[in-house]
């Protein structure tokens, strides 16, 4: 934070101070610009219950409007997620990953994200990681790495958000790794030198995303980018009942 020095009075010092918690808290809220608020903090529980359909698909109202959103990932790392805002009602909206990357995404080379709630609020959560591609020895890291706390807009801007600590990522995905009920994220990552390894990080009441342990992490096979068939096999189902149902998540 910011040192008063020896001379200067004490009243810029509480300036000083006072706009650095300022800018604390515009990074926090996450600006406003042509992309629109981000959602106002939720009054009530979602009135919309969070499930699975049988294909993969998550229902949940991630923009508490009171309508209920579609979520896909038919790659299953993040690359081709989509969310369906408002399905089935009139201002039915259909917004791709790019979308979702926020004021950032013309120049990302590659946008993922992954949508879980990863801290068990109640609000499902938006992960993006975007940036660069990998083009040397040396990994480069995501120029977004970022967790969204839910609810979040159509362009993806959230109250809350956590920049995650993730290395040189690309893929992402929802995964289960220590069978606690918080969903966890699996991460492709460069290492450099042409190695990738997967790494997790863990869903967290406090954080949203804990720091990685490496206690999961798993060297990829051979070298080159060249990302599991299936980043993770549990995907989502171990977190969302099935939509239609009484099956419990699990
Ligand atoms: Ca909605
Ligand atoms: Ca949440």
């Amino acid at each position: 934070m910011a040192e008063r020095v020896q001379g200067d009075s004490p009243g810029s010092g509480r300036l000083i101070r006072a706009a650095a918690v300022l800018a604390g808290l515009l990074l926090v809220a996450g600006g406003e610009d042509s992309l629109g608020k981000p959602p106002p903090r939720p009054a009530a529980p979602s009135a919309v219950t969070a499930c699975l359909e049988r294909s993969g698909e998550l229902v949940a109202d991630v923009n508490d409007d009171g309508h209920p959103d579609r979520v896909t990932d038919p790659s299953r790392r993040g690359a081709r997620l989509s969310i369906v805002f408002g399905a089935g009602s009139a201002h039915e909206t259909k917004v791709p990953v790019w979308g979702l990357a926020d004021r950032t995404a013309r120049r990302q080379e590659y946008v993922r994200a992954a949508v879980a709630d990863f801290d068990r609020d109640g609000w499902s959560d938006l992960v993006v990681v975007a940036g660069e591609e990998q083009a040397g020895d040396d990994p480069v890291p995501p120029r977004v790495a970022e967790l969204r706390l839910g609810p979040f807009s159509d362009t993806g801007r959230a109250r809350r958000i956590v920049q995650l600590d993730l290395e040189a990522t690309k893929d992402i995905a929802v995964a289960d790794y220590n069978h606690d009920r918080y969903p966890d994220l699996a991460a492709y990552t460069y290492t450099g030198d042409g190695t990738y390894v997967t790494q997790a990080r863990l869903g967290d009441p406090r954080t949203g995303l804990a720091s990685d342990t490496g206690t999961y992490t798993t060297d990829a096979a051979g070298t080159g980018y060249d990302p599991p068939a299936d980043l993770s096999p549990s995907g989502l189902a171990p977190f969302y009942p099935g939509c239609g149902t009484h099956r419990t998540p699990g």
